[in-house]
């Protein structure tokens, strides 16, 4: 794929707006799903773990947003980079997917259809931190057949035909830190809870949504890296230091928090897929983990659980709250 990339606007050299479709080939288990992995270099490729803190954009600066910093945050930011390095050099995905925790849908998961995104996007408790500027690119095709396989599965799902909407700060967070050249087409998908009333998420309909993700990923040859923006613990300070980047303000809500948050990422780490999915729901409990808005589950649904040990880039607090940058190699048999 020819790749150009602006500042504010996106132009993706060659790809048509629905992205490049692959002739499928037959799948082959290897320790993840067969859906989610193909011989010919299609399929699911990765997943991610990218949390979308307003925090870090505004701390990195990028000409998109707005608001100035002196910077801070800099072990999640090195993450990152560290991740998009492997997107760059490794992955070379087709397509970027998102489940977004902070467009949320109260009926159904809507899947962002229009070909194009366009506009500003603000975080409405830190307006004065995010107020970015995006222009990208969806993969139209992909996008519908997660709607369709989402029906498949008997789940309520919406395409998404508002060119005025605007783009939640999760989906345009998680994007610009995963690949802030813009230059890959992305799907977005809606949180169909509320991740800051409800005690536990609706994590059932979440695995369903990751498997017709992989279906629909199948169906139409793409290769895959697949986002869950999610924060992991996820108490907060209510009270922001006057420099909001004053890195000595910065640490975890409580030891609780931390220690919860070291046990999930060990046992990301150790690779047993079905003690993680096991795990998962423990620790939103103890924790009021982001992770119940779905994308966690979700993503991992897709991958088929994989017992894949996940290589974790970074971990650090935004506001109190616990981040992790993780990523899942699933075409590491493959090379
Ligand atoms: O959305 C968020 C978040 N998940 C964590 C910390 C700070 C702000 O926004
Ligand atoms: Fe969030």
């Amino acid at each position: 794929m020819g790749r150009r990339s602006s500042v504010f606007h996106l132009d993706v050299g060659g790809a048509p707006a629905g992205g490049t479709a692959r002739e499928a080939a037959p799948g082959r288990g290897v320790g993840v799903s067969a859906s989610a992995q193909r011989a010919d270099g299609a399929g699911i490729v990765a997943g991610v773990l990218a949390p979308h803190p307003p925090h870090l954009i505004y701390a990195e600066n990028p000409p998109q947003n707005e608001p100035r910093s002196q910077g801070g945050w800099d072990v999640l930011r090195w993450g990152y980079e560290a991740l998009r390095e492997r997107i760059q050099d490794v992955y070379r995905p087709d397509v970027l997917l998102v489940h977004a925790a902070h467009w949320v849908t109260a009926v159904g998961h809507h899947v962002n259809c229009e070909a194009r995104s366009k506009g500003v996007s603000v975080d409405p408790i830190f307006p004065h931190l995010f107020r970015y500027h995006y222009d990208f690119r969806n993969d139209v095709e992909l996008a519908e057949a997660i709607v369709e396989e989402g029906e498949v599965q008997g789940l309520t799902m919406g395409a998404m035909r508002n060119p005025h909407m605007r783009v939640d700060y999760a989906t345009i967070g998680a994007l610009h830190l995963v690949n802030p050249a813009w230059d890959i087409p992305v799907v977005s998908i809606s949180a169909n809870n509320n991740p800051y009333f409800y005690g536990d998420a609706s994590l059932d309909e979440m695995e369903k949504l990751g498997q017709a993700t992989a279906r629909a990923i199948e169906r139409t040859g793409r290769r895959a890296v697949i986002c869950a923006t999610n924060s992991l613990s996820h108490l907060h300070w209510d009270v922001e230091p006057e420099l909001p980047e004053d890195m000595a303000c910065e640490h975890s809500y409580n030891h609780h928090q931390y220690r919860w948050d070291m046990k999930l990422l060990d046992i990301m780490r150790e690779g047993d897929g079905g003690k993680l999915r096991g795990f998962i729901p423990e620790h939103i409990a103890a924790t009021a983990a982001e992770t119940k808005s779905g994308g966690l589950t979700w993503m991992l649904s897709a991958l088929g659980w994989p017992d894949l040990p996940a290589k974790v880039h970074s971990y650090g607090t935004v506001i109190g709250t616990g981040n992790a940058v993780v990523e899942w190699d699933t075409a590491k048999v493959r090379r």
